[in-house]
């Protein structure tokens, strides 16, 4: 071990043991901006194949256990036959994702929608997740919504509220005992002028009027620039709402690009409030996704990266010495307190992580290892005419 102390290291290590990060089935697929998709060789093709390869990179990681779901991307005959392909592989199907955003009908709306025979085709579309849910075992059901509005006046936003507060009623119903409702926020895109669920406290307002099994889910680039996410961590756990995250990075907007990619540190701050928080470990509410895509890099290695990158964020929060730096906060000791922080930040734990992995049976250098698989090669030359993720599909 080099600079980093045993007992620090030991402690922080039986932390790590709990983390899982969970992979979008849409990350395996093409996808690209509104200007172009690039395909790349060996695309899935089917719901199995992208399975397939999310239990590759669980396999090469140990990190990423459960797939989620996005429906009907991922629709199949046969959902019971698709969970135990999955559990073959090695993982578990996870949240499933409703999507209320590219059917003719949601032009003006879905659960928010004025249009009573709209909204009522968005409720059902959210029951047939549920269904869907019962089959694969999956606890969460997310929702995001490309709901709002472009000009000023175009309809009523505050009705908008009601209607919605109804419709995720009507569909809170449903929820299961041991399932939950998690409802995500976004700042803006598809509609401009307004969004119906734009922030945290929106999200959050509609899930504590619905109960207990309803939570908040914080996408990472759902911000605009220079938005404190970490503190809207620290609330949301304080409040005991934070459900879920996508991770990913932005450098503008919605970018959808490798977590850890574009700002490192901020992923930091955020995995050190949500220890803080008590966010991580047995029995934690908070479950870790990924919300990708891969426009020109390779899906599955991009995806290895981004485990990776949480893993090592992770780990270096872990190392932060909170004794120290309670300490000095209650000393109004400023630099040393950010000293502290920048400390844990600054400190290199890929060889103990390299470490850790080969102490599990997994690869110390998981991308190397698969990029000598042959797995790339495999599938580049079995799968011909792969599947688009869903966006532009
Ligand atoms: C759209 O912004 C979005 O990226 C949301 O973040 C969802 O989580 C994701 O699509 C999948 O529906
Ligand atoms: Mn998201
Ligand atoms: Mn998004």
């Amino acid at each position: 071990m080099t600079d980093i102390a045993v007992a620090a290291w030991e402690t922080a290590a039986a932390t790590l043991e709990h983390l899982a990060i969970e992979l979008p089935s849409w990350a395996f697929g093409n996808s690209g901006t509104r200007f172009r998709v690039f395909g790349t060789p060996g695309t899935p093709r089917t719901p199995e194949e992208k399975i397939a390869d999310a239990a590759t990179v669980h396999r090469f990681t140990g990190l990423a256990p459960t797939v989620a779901l996005h429906i009907p991307w991922d629709t199949v005959e046969d959902f019971a036959a698709l969970r135990a392909f999955a559990e073959d592989h090695g993982v578990r199907l996870g949240t499933v994702n409703s999507n209320t955003f590219q059917d003719e009908a949601y032009k003006f709306g879905s659960l928010a929608s004025s249009d009573p025979a709209v909204r009522r085709q968005a409720i059902d579309h959210h029951f047939q997740c549920l269904d869907i849910m019962a089959v694969t075992g999956s606890r969460d059901l997310k929702i995001w919504l490309a709901d709002g509005t472009n000009y000023p006046g175009q309809d009523d936003i505050r009705r908008r509220q009601d209607t919605l507060a109804d419709s995720l009623a009507t569909i809170y119903e449903r929820i299961g005992p041991d399932q939950r409702l998690v409802l995500e926020y976004k700042l803006f895109e598809p509609a401009f002028y307004h969004t119906d669920v734009p922030d945290w406290g929106t999200a959050y307002v509609h899930v504590a009027a619905l109960g207990e099994r309803a939570v908040v889910c914080l996408d990472t680039g759902h911000h605009a620039p220079g938005t404190n996410i970490e503190f809207i961590v620290a609330q949301l756990l304080r409040l005991g709402k934070l459900g879920s995250f996508d991770f990913n990075s932005r450098f503008y907007a919605d970018d959808d690009l490798i977590v850890g990619a574009a700002d490192p540190f901020q992923l930091f701050r955020i995995l050190a409030e949500v220890i803080r928080g008590g966010g991580l470990g047995p029995g934690s509410p908070v479950a870790f996704m990924l919300d990708q895509c891969h426009n020109i890099e390779e899906k599955i290695p991009g995806q290895i990266r981004s485990v990776l990158n949480v893993q090592e964020m992770t780990a270096r929060a872990l190392l932060l010495d909170r004794d120290a730096l309670e300490l000095a906060q209650r000393e109004h000791d400023v630099l040393t307190a950010n000293g502290i922080v920048m400390d844990a930040f600054a400190t290199d734990v890929r060889p103990v992580l390299a470490a850790w992995r080969e102490e599990r049976g997994l690869p110390a250098d998981p991308m190397a290892a698969y990029r000598a698989s042959g797995y790339r090669e495999r599938i580049i030359a079995e799968r011909v005419g792969g599947a688009q993720a869903g966006w532009g599909a």
